[in-house]
């Protein structure tokens, strides 16, 4: 863990407001670490963000996440957007060897200024992503980039936590894997805004292009609804990532039209609010286990003498004093 004084961090906002890609990485060290320093960080940071789009990329292992991620940043960059890259990994505590093949996807990148990569694991102390990753894209926000992408490694229920995260969530396929069956299975169907069927210069990209649109016809919509948009593309060789950037852009004009932007953000908010708030009772409850008021609840429950939901309350209500 590492320790820095509250001069430090005073100084580390305004810096990454200047676009130091130093102090970004140290902020969203900060987050990792739970640092206590973060209340003062958010504080300045919360007026700075709400600017970046945030565009989570999901889908089975091996889809092309990490080069469709790739192939949108440079494609981004041709048009002059500051992008931030997190990698996330929601179901392993360890970062490392699955991230390691993106960091050198990600070499094109790695000495452009005005492009933030950044793997994360949660930790799982808090809230784990819940917590840290609205955390870490509010500090690549004020640090001014105009996209942030949110690329998910690690497999399952996952993905639709992640879809949680984002304004926009991009689901890819790839074809003949099945996945479009799959998709109906997991629930993504029901995640995606835009689904990319990548890999679309292999055989069987049109049938996965078709199952899915037909899948699509089935669901029920109301009127003014979003209807997810499915595009092909090659990431490998950077085909159809314009498309793939146009639905985006769709979806946010979308978005903000219908509202839907601010109802999306506002659920986020509450469940970081939320997350920080438990992280707090769980630490309050811990530190009560050290005293004497959790132990003599429990000897009278163990006695007989009290139910353990009037002792439970009794806990509660204690926190509520000590506060
Ligand atoms: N033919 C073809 N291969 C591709 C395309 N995009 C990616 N690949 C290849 O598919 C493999 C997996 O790509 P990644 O980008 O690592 O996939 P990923 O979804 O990030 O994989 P995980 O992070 O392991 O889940 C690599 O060998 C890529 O070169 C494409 O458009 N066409
Ligand atoms: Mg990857």
């Amino acid at each position: 863990m590492t320790r820095r004084s509250r001069g430090d961090v005073a100084d580390l906002v305004p810096r990454a407001r200047g676009g130091d890609a130093r102090a970004v990485a140290r902020l969203i060290s900060l987050v990792e670490d739970e640092s206590p320093l973060l209340r003062e960080v958010m504080g300045a940071l919360v007026p700075h963000a709400g600017h970046a789009h945030v565009v989570g990329i999901t889908g089975s292992p091996g889809v092309g996440k990490s080069t469709s991620t790739s192939a949108l940043v440079t494609e981004l960059r041709r048009a002059g957007k500051r992008v931030g890259i997190l990698a996330v990994d929601p179901s392993s505590p360890f970062s490392g060897g699955a991230l390691l093949g993106d960091r050198v996807r990600m070499q094109d990148h790695a000495l452009d200024p005005d492009v933030y990569i950044r793997s994360m694991a949660s930790r799982g102390h808090l809230g784990g992503l819940s917590w840290s990753t609205p955390q870490a894209v509010r500090v690549l926000d004020a640090a001014g980039c105009d996209v942030v992408l949110i690329e998910t490694v690690g497999v399952g229920q996952s993905e639709v936590e992640v879809a949680g995260l984002a304004d926009t969530t991009l689901v890819l396929l790839a074809p003949g894997m099945g996945d479009a069956i799959q998709a109906v299975k997991a629930g993504i169907l029901e995640i995606a805004d835009v689904f990319v069927v990548n890999k679309a210069d292999r055989p069987g990209a049109d049938a996965t292009y078709r199952d899915i649109q037909g899948m699509l016809g089935l669901g029920e919509r109301a009127a003014g609804d979003w209807r997810p948009q499915v595009v092909r593309a090659a990431a490998a060789k950077g085909e159809g990532i314009d498309d793939v950037l146009g639905a985006v852009d769709k979806h946010r004009a979308w978005l903000v039209e219908s509202g839907t932007l601010r109802r999306r953000r506002e659920a986020r908010a509450a469940a970081e609010v939320e997350a920080i708030a438990l992280g707090e009772l769980r630490a309050r409850l811990g530190s009560l286990r050290e005293g004497t008021a959790l132990s003599d609840l429990a000897a009278e429950v163990a006695g007989g003498r009290l139910d353990p939901y009037a002792a439970a309350r009794r806990l509660v209500d204690s926190l509520d004093r000590a506060s």
